[in-house]
């Protein structure tokens, strides 16, 4: 039997605050295309279970575009079962929709369990009351394929959203189908289980970088787990030193070589570090249009302006007295000596102070 392993599809995250607002849209609406895809590819590959290990919506009040795209995807699909475990973004569930019969939810009570041929999966919802105490409510028939679903962190403490696998060790566990954290990670628990984070579906923030997807896992006598990308963009990390740039022209050429093998469908988090000659002018947009080709490029400049006093010593104009001016004053160390020049040239050159 096929099924699919997923978690944290966080529908209706607010990317306000890390996109323009059209662009904002669009990538909501990509999260909810992230699901309707995977659907396609279990309907394709005859997967019969849909595992969601928690915080399919990104708050407790979802929206109800989110919410009737989500439940209608599981209303069409009835020959798919959707397990549907609260996270922590979706702890209330006061928006649950039980009447589907092809929706299989959990409680925080205790273990709920359901049973496909061999398989047998249970799953709890996490909750202060019982984040310490419900590792020993969990008792599995050893003679079957156990599949556990959880919502937490792997950890060596036991608390809320946190998984102490050693207290999982020798239950019976094949695969314990974790959510929380957004990118794929995978260990054992003993000689005879795993567990594993499918990461979110697709990253959002420029802190989600890398390949985003889903665990497909193949179970017949025991269980074979397999990362699946299904992300439609990537975000990537770029840093990228400038030190060596000794003009604006040569940054923008060093930033479209060390890009060159991504996608144009991709994001970009582009990190500059160096330390830059006094006369280049380089803003976020000089960054951005040299990277136009990217769907979208954010930009965190942390280069410093390199300085060299010694090189107005016979400058005779206003910025020549300037720089000797501050080079010689013993208040400041040389940090901020550097500092001030560096404001001072740009202030006095008439470009624009970010
Ligand atoms: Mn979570």
């Amino acid at each position: 039997m096929k099924i699919i392993h997923c978690a944290d599809l966080h529908l209706g995250t607010k990317f306000a605050s890390k996109y323009p607002a059209d662009i904002a849209k669009q990538r909501q609406s990509e999260l909810r295309t992230a699901f309707s895809s995977m659907i396609d590819f279990a309907l394709h590959n005859d997967v019969k279970l849909i595992l969601l290990s928690g915080d399919v919506f990104d708050s407790d009040k979802p929206t109800i575009k989110d919410k009737d795209f989500f439940y209608n995807a599981v209303r069409n699909n009835p020959e798919i079962d959707f397990l549907y475990l609260n996270g922590n973004h979706d702890k209330e569930g006061s928006y649950l929709q039980t009447d589907i019969p092809n929706l299989k939810t959990f409680s925080k009570t205790n273990f709920t369990s359901y049973t496909y041929e061999n398989i047998v999966i249970s799953g709890i919802e996490m909750d202060t009351t019982n984040a310490q105490s419900f590792y020993s409510m969990l008792e599995l028939d050893q003679s079957k394929l156990n599949i556990v679903m959880l919502h937490g962190d792997v950890s060596d403490s036991k608390g809320m959203d946190k998984v102490r696998i050693a207290d999982l060790r020798n239950k019976g566990i094949d695969y314990l189908a974790l959510g929380h954290i957004h990118s794929f990670a995978t260990g054992r628990i003993d000689d005879r289980g795993t567990w594993a984070f499918s990461g979110c579906l697709a990253g959002r923030g420029f802190d989600e970088c890398g390949e985003k997807g889903f665990i497909m896992l193949d179970v017949a006598d025991r269980i074979s787990a397999q990362f699946c990308r299904s992300a439609a963009r990537t975000i990537h990390k770029v840093d990228i030193d400038v030190s060596d740039c000794g003009d604006l022209y040569t940054i923008q050429q060093t930033l479209k070589q060390q890009t060159n093998d991504l996608s144009g469908d991709d994001i970009l988090r582009v990190e500059l570090t160096g330390d830059l000659a006094p006369d280049i002018d380089l803003t976020d947009n000089d960054v951005i249009s040299a990277l136009s080709r990217f769907y979208f490029v954010n930009v965190k400049n942390n280069t410093s302006v390199r300085i060299d006093p010694s090189a107005f010593d016979s400058d005779t104009s206003l910025i020549g007295e300037f720089v000797r001016g501050v080079s010689a004053n013993a208040d400041y160390d040389a940090d901020r000596k550097n500092m001030l020049i560096a404001l001072g040239l740009k202030l006095l050159s008439g470009r624009e102070v970010e």
